[in-house]
Order: C-alpha cells, then structure tokens, then sequence
C-alpha cells in the first residue's frame, strides 16, 4: 500500500511540472503596401513587386508578389511579414501580359525613391520591426 501511494504521490508531483504560466506573445512582423502609379492604364497586364536587397531583380529577392493590373493607372499592393531590414522595392509591369521575355520597350519600371527608371543609390526602404510601412512609387516607360 505504501508503494502505491508513493506512486501516486510521484505522479502527482510530475503532473504538476507540467504546468506553464509562461505569458509569451508572438509579435508579427511588418506589412508592407503602397500604391504605384502607372504611366498609362494596364488592365490585365501581368506585374510584379520584389522586396529585395539589392536592385537587380533576376538574381533573388527577399519578396515577391505578382499579380494583374486592374483598371485605371493606380495599383495597390502589400505583403505580410516582411522581415526587418532597409531594402529596395521595385515593381515592373509587362505591357504584352507576359513574362516570358525579359523587360523590354513599352513595359513600365520604377523603383521606390528611384529616379525615372534607376534606382536609388542605396537601399531606402525601412522595414520595422513590427506594425507596417508604406512604399508609394512612380513607373515609368522603358524607351
Ligand atoms: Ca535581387
């Protein structure tokens, strides 16, 4: 009787070690959205945005979103948990709907805090921590 006790006793005591009051919470990471404006109306067209960390789109990139061009020349766009860091964003629109080819005349390019078609000297967009960032940018015509 007295071992089962003692069982029961051990039990009890490995039961209550299981117990967590641990109040962790989980902070998300940033979004990210902006709205670009487009040189002329593109419905339909297929486009892009990449969050990267340098300015060329063809080697990688830390985001990417595509998506078709809706009516008018405004396009919105946004991510969801965006690791922090200070990047380029940059968005192309292919003006024939296809990606098939590379950028090429008559398709739109711009880059957040770029000049025309090049893009800035360093990255400048700040991601923080947590909460959101707002990236607005212009596109241009590739002549
Ligand atoms: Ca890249």
């Amino acid at each position: 009787m007295r071992f089962v006790t003692l069982l029961l006793l051990i039990g009890t005591i490995s039961l209550a070690g299981c117990g967590d009051n641990s109040t962790n919470s989980v902070t998300p990471p940033a979004s990210v959205s902006g709205v670009l404006t487009l040189p002329a109306d593109a419905t339909g067209e297929y486009m892009y945005v990449i969050i990267d960390n340098d300015a060329v789109a063809s080697n990688g990139h830390v985001k990417k979103i595509t998506k078709s061009c809706g009516p008018g020349t405004y396009v919105s766009y946004s991510f969801d948990e965006v690791p922090a860091g200070t990047y380029y964003v940059q968005a192309a629109v292919y003006t024939t709907n296809s990606a098939a080819h590379d950028l090429s005349t008559g398709d739109y390019r711009g880059y957040y805090g770029g000049t025309g078609l090049i893009a800035p000297a360093e990255a400048n967009a700040v991601v923080p921590n947590t909460g959101s960032a707002t990236f607005n940018f212009t596109l241009n015509v590739i002549p």
